[in-house]
């Protein structure tokens, strides 16, 4: 193994000035302590075969997914990377954490940073504020894809419990995967006839998944490059003690695929998702769109003397890709033996109904509830479609498909750099009467820009994401929106047209669970509301890598005025100063 992070645990001081205040300031001490959490990363290109067939991936210290970050609340988490990648750039994002004062920390490469070259090395430095499940991915094209993610666990500070009681605690994150490397994926997306990446080859759970090597043209391999006794591709075996209660936290970075996951013969109660916890509630089998994480609550109470299957599904889109599996392992059995029974194949695709209810189930705890300001300053409306530029195919939000200017936004708000992007605001709306969300656009044709929305520091910012048909008759797809810098309320989801004048009456602004990324479904409406108290420059968009791609988001920028000092670090493209990392 090369895993090698280096931690270190410091104590933070906490100065005691005044001898009378003593007591009251040891039991702040408890809950002040801060750690350190260092870790030296190293990106490199590898050969790995995590479904058994053999592609380069990008790896974290040899491996992929990366390193788990365990971390307490309070910590300061700080990552050397080391960029050995041959040719590519990199940037790695932490998805979740809000960056609150550290906005240059988010890893969003062309929005918060300039992208780190080969050779070189940056420090990512961030405090975990929040207790919760987050991810960590690369932010820079579709790198993501090629296998350069991983988890973050942040666990509550000493001397808080917990709403909920479990034995053990596990990450599994779920993914999509590919036999063409990132950058075959995006000549396709970006070629004329346009080149679809298509369905996945197969599914990973915790990095593991199995090609049928069988299926394979024997012209076309290479002997032993696709080898199904690799043990790389074994399957994700998660043994478990019967009587005993698991948190298995549950998330999804797939490129493209809405899944469904499910352990045979086990209910699951939803307790967390994306850092916040969810009044509880149980179900058999999770929706789950890329960029969610949830944490579930698994007793080990069934028929010990075997073993189960944990099964992922392709649900919304047609699945063509068999079903990922790992083995639900009492331990008393051989981890390796599979299930009798044949693996679980989750809901019908194209139940949308289904996943919209489960949607719809997931709200604040009781006693853990946020309450969202009862009104707002503002309503952005995003008709999100698929369009046409030059015979292109794009992702656009009101008819304006999303490019990254070669400054990024934050260096060239806070330095005042000048016209670098397009300074004409991006639509607010569309028009919201006449447009048929039902069929295909009559004129599908859209324009590119790199323009941003600025929100008024502290203002309450309502975003209605709004699905439509696609290119295709009778197609509306899923889009998981995520959202950097902030959670937000969910405060509703509709189906077919949003009514401006009618839907918000039903928000819920009781107990609306905080998310970072939420689904919108087909021909379906999201109602979001936060407030942009978060100085920086933040990133929204869809989390299926290819439709961020092909343009499918928009940035915020708020508050840029009051973020600190930029580090030098970030600079060095475009026409930010030049910086020399080491
Ligand atoms: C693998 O594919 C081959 C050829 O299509 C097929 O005969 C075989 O049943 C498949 N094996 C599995 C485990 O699906
Ligand atoms: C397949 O992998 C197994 C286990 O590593 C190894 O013993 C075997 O030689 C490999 N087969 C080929 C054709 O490389
Ligand atoms: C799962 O939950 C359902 C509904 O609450 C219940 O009917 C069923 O018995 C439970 N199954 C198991 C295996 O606990
Ligand atoms: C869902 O898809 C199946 C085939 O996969 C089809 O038979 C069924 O009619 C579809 N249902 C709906 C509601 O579209
Ligand atoms: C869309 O744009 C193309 C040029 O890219 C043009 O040829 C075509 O006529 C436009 N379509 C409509 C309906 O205006
Ligand atoms: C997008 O632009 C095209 C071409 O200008 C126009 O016909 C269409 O109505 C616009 N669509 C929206 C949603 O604004
Ligand atoms: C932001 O707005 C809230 C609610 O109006 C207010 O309580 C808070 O003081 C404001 N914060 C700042 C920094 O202006
Ligand atoms: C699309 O759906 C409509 C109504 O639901 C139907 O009349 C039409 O034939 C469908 N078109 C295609 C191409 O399937
Ligand atoms: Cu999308």
């Amino acid at each position: 193994m090369n895993f090698r992070p280096v931690m270190y645990l410091f104590k933070a001081p906490l100065m005691l000035l005044f001898s009378s205040y003593i007591i009251v300031s040891l039991l702040a001490l408890q809950r002040a302590e801060a750690g350190i959490r260092r870790y030296e990363w190293e990106v490199k290109n590898e050969f790995k075969s995590p479904d058994c067939y053999q592609r380069q991936v990008i790896t974290i210290n040899g491996r992929t997914p990366g390193p788990t970050i365990l971390a307490q609340q309070g910590d300061t988490i700080i990552v050397e990377l080391k960029n050995s990648l041959f040719v590519e750039n990199v940037a790695i994002h932490w998805h979740g954490i809000r960056q609150i004062g550290t906005p240059w920390s988010d890893g969003t490469a062309g929005v918060t940073q300039c992208p780190i070259l080969p050779g070189e090395t940056f420090t990512y430095k961030f405090v975990v504020d929040k207790a919760g499940t987050y991810l960590y991915h690369g932010h820079y094209g579709m790198q993501r894809t090629d296998g350069l993610y991983g988890s973050i666990q942040v666990s509550v500070p000493d001397g808080v419990t917990e709403p909920f009681a479990y034995d053990y605690d596990q990450s599994i994150i779920l993914t999509d995967w590919y036999h063409k490397s990132s950058t075959e994926q995006a000549i396709g997306l970006s070629s004329k006839p346009f080149g679809w990446i298509g369905e996945p080859q197969s599914l990973l759970i915790q990095g593991r998944g199995t090609f049928n090597c069988s299926t394979l043209n024997s012209l076309a391999i290479v002997p032993g490059l696709c080898n199904t006794s690799n043990p790389e591709c074994s399957p994700y075996v998660l043994t478990v003690v019967p009587g005993k209660v698991y948190r298995l936290r549950i998330s999804s970075l797939t490129s493209l695929s809405a899944f469904n996951f499910e352990i045979e013969g086990h209910n699951m109660t939803v307790v967390e998702s994306d850092g916040n916890y969810v009044e509880p509630f149980i179900i058999k089998n999770l929706n789950i769109y890329s960029g969610e994480t949830y944490s579930v609550l698994v007793k080990a109470d069934q028929d010990s003397s075997r073993n189960y299957w944990a099964t992922s599904n392709v649900v919304s889109r047609k699945p063509q890709t068999p079903t990922g599996l790992a083995i639900f392992n009492y331990y008393q059995n051989d981890p390796q033996k599979l299930p009798p029974t044949m693996p679980t194949t989750g809901p019908l695709w194209n139940d949308s109904d289904y996943r919209l209810a489960q949607s719809i189930a997931i709200k604040a705890r009781q006693g853990y509830i946020h309450p969202p300001p009862r009104s707002s300053d503002r309503v952005i409306i995003l008709l999100n479609t698929q369009n046409q530029i030059d015979g292109y195919l794009h992702w656009a939000v009101n008819n304006v498909s999303f490019t990254l200017p070669s400054t990024p936004y934050l260096i060239a708000l806070k330095d005042k750099l000048g016209n670098v992007f397009d300074q004409k605001p991006p639509p607010q709306k569309y028009d919201l009467v006449n447009y048929d969300i039902f069929k295909k656009q009559d004129n599908a044709n859209a324009t590119t820009s790199n323009s941003i929305y600025k929100l008024q520091f502290n203002s309450t910012v309502d975003i209605i994401l709004q699905n439509a048909n696609t290119m295709t008759p009778n197609n509306s797809e899923t889009h998981p929106w995520h959202l950097h810098g902030h959670d937000f309320w969910v405060l509703g989801y509709g189906k077919g047209k949003f009514d401006p004048n009618n839907d918000p009456k039903k928000y819920n602004l009781i107990d609306p669970i905080m998310k970072n990324t939420v689904p919108v479904h087909p021909y379906a409406w999201t109602a979001l509301r936060f407030r942009a108290n978060n100085p920086g420059v933040w990133a929204f968009h869809c989390h299926i890598e290819a439709h961020l791609f092909m343009g499918m988001g928009v940035v915020f920028e708020e508050g840029v005025n009051k973020v600190g000092k930029l580090p030098l670090s970030i600079t060095g493209c475009g026409k930010s100063k030049v910086y020399y990392r080491p």
